[in-house]
């Protein structure tokens, strides 16, 4: 390195700067394309802004190199000219940024309002955040349901355990229940959250709304175009603030209602929320303990370990540990009502939209893991009969 010349140490940073394009390569530079009229005008905006401070930047230091360059010392310049309290430039200096925020303020300022204005909705999606998923109330139609992230642990890995397994395209932005939405509608987001500020965030929508407890704040779009659209929650909202993606299907307007038919037999909240979602099955089929073990380990792995650890150890005090818990090697009644109701005002939320069986074996899976040996297994018919 010691000898080389300048040209060299260019010629060098160049070549190294080329080979590290292909790896950028994967990585857009912009924001993504705008998919709605008010995120339109934020592209616009960001756009016509960066453009100002590239007009600044040139200008700013063309001057300043240039004086560098021209004025330097081993030319002969000399510091003799003195503008020290010259009231025209001073004046100059003043003028010209307060035009340039006016031309900023202007445009800026049409945009928030009209991102404010969310009257006259066709459709109206209340959206509660919590730790960690979304949940969607199409309350107009009385539908809800509850959006979570499809990513397997088993792609993630956990501290200590690897993952198994390659990841898909859309790893961690991929959900079970997205949410579904007409093409050229007025659809207006209420958006809340049940513990912590998160943050209802879908960059090509052009909204960007905190969800807050106790408050609703709304929110609205009108996607110009059917597709679908990727977010993730944007504030740090905990220890899996990162998987809570986001994902809504604009559809056409025949598509939507037959999605929202499909949605009202699924997911009504009309019917009591424990019979809604009950999927089809033998509920008094009769299971062998070693089926049930095995049937429950993969309903836990997608529904509980994201809070009570794959190895059933929890983060306490958030999420309690299923290892050695009074409640899941006690009585089979306290353990069913738990996860068939959840606990209110806790993350532990009610699964009743799990099928008989699935509930069946993810309880007799934690009976007999984590060095629960209970030995005891629960039936489908145990829990078909605790719902209410
Ligand atoms: C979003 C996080 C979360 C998920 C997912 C979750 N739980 Fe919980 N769970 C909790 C919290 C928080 C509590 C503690 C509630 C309380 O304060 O009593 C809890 C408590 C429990 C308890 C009582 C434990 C005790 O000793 O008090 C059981 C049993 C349980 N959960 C089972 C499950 C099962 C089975 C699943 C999957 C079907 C599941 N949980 C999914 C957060 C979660
Ligand atoms: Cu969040």
């Amino acid at each position: 390195m010691k000898n080389k010349t300048l040209i060299e140490r260019v010629f060098l940073a160049f070549t190294a700067l080329c080979m590290a394009l292909p790896a950028l390569a994967s990585y857009d530079v912009n924001i993504p394309p705008p998919a709605t009229p008010i995120s339109a005008q934020i592209y616009g905006l960001h756009m016509y802004i960066l453009w100002i401070c590239v007009v600044i930047f040139v200008i700013v230091f063309g001057a300043m190199f240039y004086s560098i360059f021209k004025f330097r010392k081993s030319q002969g310049a000399k510091a003799d000219v003195n503008f020290h309290e010259s009231t025209l430039i001073e004046i100059i200096w003043t003028v010209i940024p307060f035009i340039i925020l006016i031309a900023i303020a202007i445009p800026a300022a049409r945009t928030v309002l009209d991102m404010k204005d969310a009257s006259h909705p066709d459709v109206t999606i209340k959206v509660t955040a919590f730790q960690w998923g979304w949940r969607y109330d199409y309350s107009a139609d009385d539908v809800g349901f509850y959006s979570y992230m499809k990513t397997p642990w088993s792609q993630i890995g956990q501290p200590g355990i690897e993952a198994t397994e390659k990841k898909n395209p859309d790893y961690l932005l991929e959900v079970d229940n997205e949410m579904v939405v007409p093409v050229n509608k007025r659809v207006r987001l209420l958006v809340t959250s049940v513990d912590v500020i998160h943050g209802w965030y879908v960059p090509q929508l052009g909204i960007n709304q905190y969800g807050i407890p106790g408050f609703i704040k709304d929110a609205w779009f009108k996607a110009d175009k059917t597709g679908v659209f990727k977010g993730q929650c944007s504030q740090i909202c905990g220890k899996l603030h990162g998987y809570m993606p986001i994902t809504v299907r604009v559809v056409s307007e025949a598509d939507y209602a037959k999605w929202l038919a499909d949605a009202k037999t699924k997911w009504s909240t009309k019917a009591a929320p424990a019979a809604a979602a009950v999927p089809a099955e033998d509920a008094s089929k009769q299971y062998s303990l070693d089926e049930l073990k095995a049937m429950g380990e993969k309903v836990y792995a997608a529904n509980c370990a994201a809070c009570h650890q794959p190895n059933g150890k929890g983060t306490p005090p958030a999420f309690p540990p299923l290892a050695g818990s009074k409640i899941v090697t006690g009585e089979a009644a306290k353990q069913i009502d738990i996860v068939l109701n959840g606990k209110a005002g806790t993350a532990m939320q009610p699964f009743a939209r799990l099928s008989n069986t699935d509930l069946a074996a993810v309880i007799t899976y934690t009976k007999n893991a984590f060095g629960n040996a209970t030995g005891k297994a629960v039936q489908p018919a145990d829990i078909k009969a605790a719902r209410r």
